[in-house]
């Protein structure tokens, strides 16, 4: 059932005592938008279940149940980089190459071949910052691939792969941008934004493009017509306040071009970086992020648990929390997790694993595209 507007602080009043969240209760019962300050608020006293049904409500109301995923896969071209994020257990530096992967453009098609007959609608593609694999070599990539299959839809590239093709190409983001969507990219993944705030950024990953780069990216990308997602790597050094600024950031650039796709909420695993002494948040910090982030998302219609990082039992409790998309199935064929400490060794999950993951959380499984037009909806 479609949930409808109620007085939900009414139905606070006899357990929170807090005026303030009594008052952010009600702006999210009269679909008010929530101000930076109340979502400090709710990161500080907003206890799970209360944020969790404000999530769920909206949830609801946008979505009427349904939880969407797609089928697709991933190409890594390389985990070669030429930049050094303390939280990365994934890249390898040029000189370390012989350590890490470089495929080629074959070896890459043959990955694209090798879903010739299943009912793939996406190929995410992704990876470190090579030096030597250029914006010619990807566009190449690209038109081969629309070549091979017309159908796939291209999602390809962080702002930091796009930011250095462009830079070394001598480029501006426009004219390098242009080049790739009329090689047939048609959206970009949400990677690279990590927390925006340069009180974060200096310390985390100094020395490839800031919030501000990240975000004219996106911002270019939107106005040649394309869509983009949006991440944020969260539960490292960041506070409260990094949070909000960044969420904000990303919420004043979807209200001026509306090109995001969704949020997609990023926890930080510890294993095998420069920051392992970092404890991992709890499952509790976990979901009471994701729910703030539904609620203070307001021009964002899809809020998405990634579950191959997440481990699929967190992916699905998320799904209480005011997530409505769990991405992909057949074969997520992503290292930059498992290499990271995940519990997902090698994520894969079927159409019918991920459906019943779903439908057991009461939800309603729905296929989409990449754009999020419902292909099937699973009864
Ligand atoms: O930018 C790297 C993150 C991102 C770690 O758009 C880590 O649909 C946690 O953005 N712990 C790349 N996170 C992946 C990404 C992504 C994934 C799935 C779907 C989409 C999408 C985008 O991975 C990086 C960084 O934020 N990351 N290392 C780590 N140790
Ligand atoms: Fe390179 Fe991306 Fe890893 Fe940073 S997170 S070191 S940019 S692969």
């Amino acid at each position: 059932m479609v949930a409808k507007s109620m007085d939900l602080s009414g139905v606070y009043k006899m357990t929170v005592a807090d005026k303030q969240l009594l008052a952010i209760a009600d702006k999210v019962a009269n679909n008010e938008r929530i101000t930076e300050e109340d979502a400090l608020v709710l990161f500080e006293r907003g206890e799970l279940g209360f944020v969790g049904s404000l999530a769920n409500f909206i949830a609801q109301k946008l979505h009427n149940n349904k939880v969407y995923f797609n089928r697709n896969f991933h190409i890594e071209p390389t985990n070669v980089c030429v930049f050094t994020c303390n939280f990365c257990s994934y890249s390898r530096q040029y000189k370390h190459r012989d350590e890490g992967w470089e495929l080629s453009m074959e070896q890459m098609l043959d990955i694209v071949r090798k879903y010739d007959d299943q009912p793939v609608t996406e190929v995410h593609i992704v990876g470190g910052v090579h030096p030597k694999m250029n914006l010619e070599f990807f566009c190449e990539l690209l038109t081969r691939i629309k070549t091979h299959r017309p159908d796939l839809h291209l999602k390809g590239f962080t702002a930091v792969e796009l930011d250095y093709m462009f830079r070394k190409a001598k480029l501006t983001t426009e004219e390098g941008m242009e080049r790739l969507r009329d090689a047939g990219l048609q959206s970009l993944p949400g990677g690279g934004a990590e927390i925006f705030h340069p009180e974060v950024r200096e310390v985390i990953c100094a020395d490839k493009v800031d919030g501000t780069g990240w975000l004219s990216i996106h911002e270019a990308a939107h106005n040649l017509g394309m869509h983009s997602n949006a991440t944020m790597l969260y539960g490292h050094i960041e506070t409260y306040q990094h949070r909000v600024d960044h969420m904000s950031r990303l919420r004043q650039l979807q209200d001026k071009t509306g090109g995001f796709n969704c949020f997609i909420p990023l926890k930080f695993r510890n294993k095998g970086n420069d920051m392992s002494h970092i404890a991992e948040s709890t499952i509790v910090e976990d979901l009471r992020l994701y729910a703030i982030a539904r609620i203070f998302m307001d021009n964002f219609r899809n809020l998405k648990a990634y579950w191959p990082m997440l481990g699929r039992q967190t992916a699905q409790l998320t799904l209480s929390f005011g997530v409505n998309d769990l991405d992909g199935t057949i074969d997520d064929t992503t290292k930059i997790y498992s290499m990271a400490g995940s519990e997902e060794q090698s994520p894969s999950l079927s159409t019918e694993e991920l459906c019943d993951m779903i439908a057991a959380v009461g939800k309603t499984p729905v296929e989409r595209d990449t754009l999020y037009s419902e292909l099937k909806v699973y009864a």
